[in-house]
């Protein structure tokens, strides 16, 4: 069993980015299962492309995309990703798509394929703060999302995906009016996500 966890480099305003720092603290075998750690650029197109690179490599049996929601104040598990693309600032190379179709040929919408209510629950039974987000939005998380989705629709039809939004971690919010969880709680919940979806 392997398992494809990947995470954004810092984007916006940002110096870090959650899902970086918690993917690089998770065991490179969890059950039983190889965990590969791949980092994905905060870049519309190119986050897709690196993505299905590693899926053509790698052929994961599952894979989770981690992505920072800033203002949130839970581990969010999305349940949906929608074919659109309408950025609120400039991705990291400067792009800034309004209302850009992500892929022609796909369905307006995927859903995960993960048992995101199971997820949820567990987190909540180890008391980290979790909740279904029925929006990814639409910027690059949601474009990730998209098309790891799309992908497992035209090329992978075995593969589970999904994604999760995290929040901030402390250290980003000292000068912010915004919520934040430990790093720790993170990767813990992240954790729970993988033994559930293994279990
Ligand atoms: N969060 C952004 C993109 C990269 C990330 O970590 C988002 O929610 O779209």
């Amino acid at each position: 069993m392997k398992i494809l966890v990947t995470g954004f480099e810092p984007f916006g305003e940002e110096v870090i980015n959650p899902s970086l720092e918690a993917i690089k603290k998770l065991d490179n075998e969890i059950m039983g299962a190889e965990i590969i750690k791949l980092k994905l650029p905060t870049v519309f197109g190119k986050s897709i492309d690196i993505l299905e690179n590693a899926l053509e490599k790698e052929k994961p049996d599952v894979v989770i995309s981690i992505g920072q929601a800033g203002g949130r104040d839970k581990i969010t598990v999305e349940r949906v990703a929608i074919n659109i693309s309408d950025a609120r600032i400039p991705d990291n190379k400067g792009n800034k798509p309004i209302d850009e179709i992500i892929f022609e040929d796909g369905e307006n919408a995927y859903f995960s394929n993960l048992p995101i209510k199971k997820i949820v629950e567990e987190m909540k039974k180890e008391n980290i703060p979790a909740a279904i987000s029925n929006t990814a939005g639409t910027y690059v998380c949601n474009h990730i999302m998209y098309g790891l989705l799309y992908n497992i629709d035209k090329k992978y039809p075995k593969m589970k995906g999904g994604f999760i939004h995290i929040p901030y971690i402390p250290e980003q919010v000292i000068e912010k009016n915004a919520p934040s969880m430990s790093l720790e709680n993170i990767v813990k919940g992240i954790n729970i996500a993988i033994e559930t979806i293994l279990s």
